[in-house]
């Protein structure tokens, strides 16, 4: 990482930890969110193979029950609140935003550097709830009481941890809203804003009105513990359903979260190797606004069993079948895009295409679930495991990995080996469709899920699942070290290797401490491409 500042007063310039620790530069805050993120990625990945090699066959494996449980809920907390969420906003939304919008910072740089200590207190109190109290907790991500109000495990300082990082993603999506109210260049009306910063603005809604209820939830769990509440303990007179429609209430908008700002990258990424402005602008960015405010309508889908009124159940099944359409919009838009344009088949494109077919895989088994007759039958089975991997690894995690390979040439200056990443983002596809396409069937067949053991007839595809983890986990490999040593010792690139439109790219590679040298003035949509060349 060093020696990257190739052009004079590059961001990487100053030296030492404490530059990085206390930096006010939106790059650098980015950049720590990435670097832990990836790493958590890769402790997350590490708990998964485990799962799953536990999984390979029925009875005991590697490991008992209790630890089993302890494993799929770390498992999915450091997935869900330390990866999937901050992942992509806070992470490229911080360095990349301001360059889009031709501003110099965020809007409040040092209340960005505060969220990201918050996030790294809240990553810390997590772990802490690993090595202190009675054990890990073994409650599913989910925190779902009564257990989590019973069991002796460390919930409390687990969830905690929750409430802490959920103070950083408020932050960090209310310092997003301002910046892109207050902070866009002379001319950069909202029409011109790239459809990255569009989904970040709705994301960034999503931050703000939505955590405080897991907060607040994350809260009673723990005076329910400690204090013997009785808000959720039907003993007592409390109701264990509020718990998960508070808990739903935050969580189904959270996957807007995860899913909204991948959705924003595709849909910059697209056009640039279609050479070809997006087709439905307007739609894109209006149906981000639209899955932000109808997703926040749907969560009881998540209910259907728990005993709700028929109504109720109908009312919110018809409102799931609503917010699909603005996804699908997208990805019709998309589609229509790459129609009849001059294709560039660059890695960012390859991993853009992986995230489309995976993301319609999961999308659509969102419509089956969504269907409450349906899930009558697959609540809780394999089938949903399925799903959301899909729509979260296949969706969220291949729009970060083609957000790094589109964007790293920007923040480092070199180039990764290209043919190697195509290979990457192959292998990941296969691999993710070994892993996660048996469950449809698993879940079809009756197999539960959080089960640490099964009945024999499920033994095959359980096996092909696992199998499928070991090329997941090759594919990431591959992936990993190439961008490692591209952005180590590729080769060096100039201001625009890809011939995009956006404002970044007018900026040389590192981008100077300060981003823009004069304000710029915008006279050109984001995908307005005549005119552009790319280097070479
Ligand atoms: C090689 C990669 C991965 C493997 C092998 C893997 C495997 C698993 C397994 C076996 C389970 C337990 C299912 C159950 O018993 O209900 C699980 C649950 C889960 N996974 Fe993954 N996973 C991987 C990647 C991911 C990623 C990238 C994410 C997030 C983006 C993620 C998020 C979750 C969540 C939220 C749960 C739910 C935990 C719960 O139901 O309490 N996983 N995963
Ligand atoms: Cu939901």
């Amino acid at each position: 990482m060093n020696d990257a500042s190739a052009a004079p007063g590059s961001f990487w310039d100053a030296r030492g930890l404490a530059s990085w620790l206390f930096t006010i530069d939106h790059k650098r805050i980015g950049l720590l969110y990435l670097w832990c993120v990836l790493g958590f990625f890769i402790v997350g990945v590490s708990l998964g193979l485990l799962v799953r090699l536990e999984l390979i066959a029925p009875g005991r494996t590697i490991m008992g029950p209790q630890t089993y449980n302890a494993m799929f809920t770390l498992h999915g907390v450091i997935m869900i609140f330390l990866v999937v969420i901050p992942s992509i906003p806070a992470s490229f939304g911080n360095i990349i935003l301001p360059l889009h919008l031709g501003a110099e910072d965020v809007a409040f740089p040092r209340l960005n550097m505060f969220s990201w200590w918050l996030y790294a207190i809240g990553a810390v109190t997590a772990l802490a709830a690993l090595f202190t109290g009675d054990g890990p907790p073994d409650t599913g991500w989910t925190f779902y009481v009564p257990f989590s109000a019973v069991t002796t495990t460390n919930v409390s300082v687990a969830v905690a941890a929750v409430f802490v990082l959920g103070f950083s993603s408020i932050l960090t999506g209310l310092n997003f809203i301002v910046t892109i109210h207050r902070l866009r260049a002379p001319g950069l009306t909202w029409t011109h804003l790239s459809l990255f910063a569009w989904a970040l603005y709705a994301t960034a809604w999503i931050q703000l009105l939505a955590t405080p209820i897991l907060g607040i939830t994350g809260l009673l769990i723990i005076a329910e513990r400690v204090l013997d509440m009785g808000v959720f303990d039907p003993a007592r007179g409390g109701d264990p359903i509020l718990y998960q429609h508070l808990f739903w209430i935050y969580s189904h908008p959270a996957v807007y979260i995860m899913i909204l700002p991948a959705m924003g990258v595709i849909s910059d990424i697209i056009p640039v190797f279609a050479r070809k402005a997006i087709f439905g602008y307007k739609t894109i960015a209006f149906s981000s606004l639209a899955i932000a405010f109808a997703g926040s309508l749907v969560w009881a889908h998540h209910m259907f069993v728990s005993g709700m009124s028929d109504t109720a159940v109908m009312v919110f099944s018809l409102l799931t079948f609503v917010v699909a359409i603005p996804s699908a919009v997208k990805v019709f838009n998309w589609v229509s895009t790459l129609y009849k344009g001059s294709i560039h088949m660059e890695p960012p494109l390859v991993f853009a295409l992986g995230f489309i077919f995976l993301f319609t895989m999961g999308g659509i088994t969102g419509l089956v679930l969504g269907a409450a007759g349906a899930d009558m039958h697959v609540h809780d089975t394999y089938f949903v495991v399925g799903h959301f991997h899909y729509v979260i690894f296949g969706g969220t995690g291949m729009g970060l990995f083609a957000a790094l390979h589109y964007w790293l040439p920007k923040v480092h200056g070199r180039m990764y080996n290209k043919r190697v990443a195509t290979w990457s983002a192959i292998i990941l596809v296969v691999g993710m469709n070994g892993l996660y396409f048996p469950m449809y069937l698993l879940g079809l067949a009756g197999m539960p899920r959080r089960y640490y053991d099964y009945l024999p007839q499920y033994t095959a595809l359980h096996e092909a699942s696992t199998v499928g983890s070991w090329v997941v986990v090759a594919g990431l490999a591959l992936m990993f070290v190439n961008l490692w040593r591209g952005m180590r010792s590729g080769p060096r690139v100039g201001p625009n290797p890809w011939g995009a439109a956006t404002l970044e790219w007018t900026l040389p590679s590192p981008p100077p401490t300060h981003n823009f040298p004069v304000e710029p003035v915008v006279e050109r949509g984001p995908y307005d491409f005549r005119g552009v060349r790319a280097d070479d």
